[in-house]
């Protein structure tokens, strides 16, 4: 099955890691969308419009028209970018293989591990350090943030040591895959806090392999590379309002 591209709609906030990871798969094979920027600055993600396209109001979050004229909706990054290989010819086959069971069970559990470490870390980490404490106006409890920074940490020291062991490029093998994309997308917002985590943990000097494969990602995936680095700027901007307002301190 392959969907006229025509039909497809993508709802993202460029500033979401995951809708980065979406975003870039979809561009980087010149697949045609629609894009619809969902703010999540504005509170648009929580609109009873986008409700109708994802009840849980998170991005990023997909349409697709099909041919029996239905349209089908589907959320989460994941099970987005698996969808996309299954339909999407323009998507090489090594991004999440139909025909090699052991390396899309390798990607699987990349994506599984995902959400509860490296995703986790940071997202806690970068939540609790800024976004809550502007919006409540109290400061997080110091032990939240340590233990978001220790799985953070803990995180890149799996993909440092495990992910990226015998110096493999990429995580899964010889070949890049949707598990590279959703990584890249979440690890590339480190770069927005890169200062706070030299400071705290000498993030560049201790996870290398990561972050030469980060810039491997980055360069050979331009429209991620690109979108990373445009968000990071914001981010920074953004944490740089925060931090005159509200100062918490791990
Ligand atoms: N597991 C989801 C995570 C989606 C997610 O957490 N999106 C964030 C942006 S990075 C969001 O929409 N947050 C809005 C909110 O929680 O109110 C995925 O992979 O798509």
């Amino acid at each position: 099955m392959d969907q006229s591209a025509a039909n497809l709609t993508l709802y993202l906030d460029f500033g979401s890691q995951p809708s980065r990871a979406v975003y870039s798969l979809l561009a980087h094979h010149s697949i045609p969308f629609t894009l619809i920027e969902v703010k999540i600055i504005n509170n648009e993600h929580k609109s009873d419009y986008y409700a109708q396209i994802n009840p849980n109001k998170k991005v990023p979050a997909i349409t697709d028209v099909l041919p029996n004229g239905n349209t089908f909706k589907l959320s989460e990054s994941h099970a987005i970018m698996r969808y996309l290989c299954a339909t999407r010819e323009a998507i090489p086959e090594s991004y999440y293989p139909k025909g090699d069971i052991i390396r899309r069970s390798q990607i699987d559990y990349y994506l599984d591990w995902h959400h509860g470490n490296i995703r986790a870390g940071n997202e806690g980490y970068v939540m609790n350090r800024f976004i809550k404490p502007f919006i409540t106006g109290r400061k997080t409890d110091d032990k939240v943030l340590k233990e978001s920074m220790g799985l953070l940490k803990k995180s890149m020291q799996m993909l440092e040591t495990y992910w990226l062991r015998d110096g493999q490029k990429y995580l899964v093998g010889d070949k890049i895959s949707i598990a590279d994309l959703a990584c890249a997308a979440e690890v590339g917002q480190i770069g927005s806090i890169e200062g706070i985590l030299e400071d705290i943990g000498g993030f560049r000097e201790k996870y290398k392999r990561v972050y030469e494969w980060l810039e491997r990602i980055e360069t050979e995936i331009p429209a991620l590379g690109e979108t990373n680095f445009t968000s990071n700027l914001m981010l920074e901007q953004f944490w740089e309002m925060l931090e005159n307002k509200i100062s918490p301190k791990l």
